[in-house]
């Protein structure tokens, strides 16, 4: 498989640590998005929404939206399965991602801080207060689910799907002054996350396209 992404989308971290804890193998494909390798036409051939990431599976197929590409890896590869047994465990682990890809992590991508900037005539401060204002009300909803489902992960004690969105969202919040110290249960969920192998080999800084320092 290939792996067309950006060591810092949050939307591609997702999808890494989908396949770390699978233990699956794939190649990395950057694009590059501060280039706007993302508009180009080979890219918007795998993708015509111009986003990453993009996954080329090993029949040639190539599949978009991390959820989506998720749900395909869970299917192919059921085990360590990223969904709870349980059938409303399982909505709620599949309920808390789609939150945070949905109405959490949109709000604050590249191309919408970029048209707020550009066009919004937004300033540094107007930035903030909408991202704490949106994404980050998302953030805080997530948090009450995680008190009814959560235990050492965001919902029960295996990692799933959830947390697959969670640790992204957290280093996005962090990049973009996001204010997460009310979520109690988040944090801890996130930090024991971070430790976690996993988690720890899909982390943008250890990608090959990382840019250091
Ligand atoms: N819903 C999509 C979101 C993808 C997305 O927003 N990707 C971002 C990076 S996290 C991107 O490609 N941004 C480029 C841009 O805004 O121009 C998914 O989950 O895959």
């Amino acid at each position: 498989m290939k792996l067309f992404g950006y060591w810092r989308s949050s939307a591609t971290y997702r999808v890494r640590i989908a396949l770390a804890l699978k233990e699956l193998d794939y190649d990395h494909a950057p694009v590059n998005l501060l280039e706007g390798e993302q508009k180009s036409e080979a890219h918007l051939a795998r993708n015509p929404l111009g986003l990453v990431p993009a996954l080329e599976t090993d029949d040639g197929a190539v599949l978009t939206q991390s959820l989506a590409i998720i749900e395909y890896l869970e299917e192919q590869f059921p085990q360590p399965s990223l969904l709870p047994a349980d059938a409303a465990a399982r909505a709620a682990a599949r309920a808390m991602a789609l939150t945070l890809a949905s109405e959490a992590q949109p709000l604050m991508n590249l191309r919408i801080q970029q048209y707020l900037k550009n066009e919004g005539g937004f300033d540094a401060d107007n930035m903030t207060a909408w991202l704490n204002r949106w994404p980050g009300s998302a953030m805080a909803a997530v948090e009450k689910q995680v008190e009814k489902y959560g235990g050492k992960f965001c919902v029960g004690d295996a990692p799933s799907i959830a947390d697959c969105c969670l640790v992204p969202q957290f280093y996005a919040a962090a990049r973009f002054g996001i204010d997460v110290s009310d979520f109690s249960k988040l944090n801890e969920i996130n930090t024991r996350c971070l430790e976690h192998p996993a988690f720890k080999k899909a982390h943008p800084d250890n990608q090959p396209d990382a840019v250091k320092g």
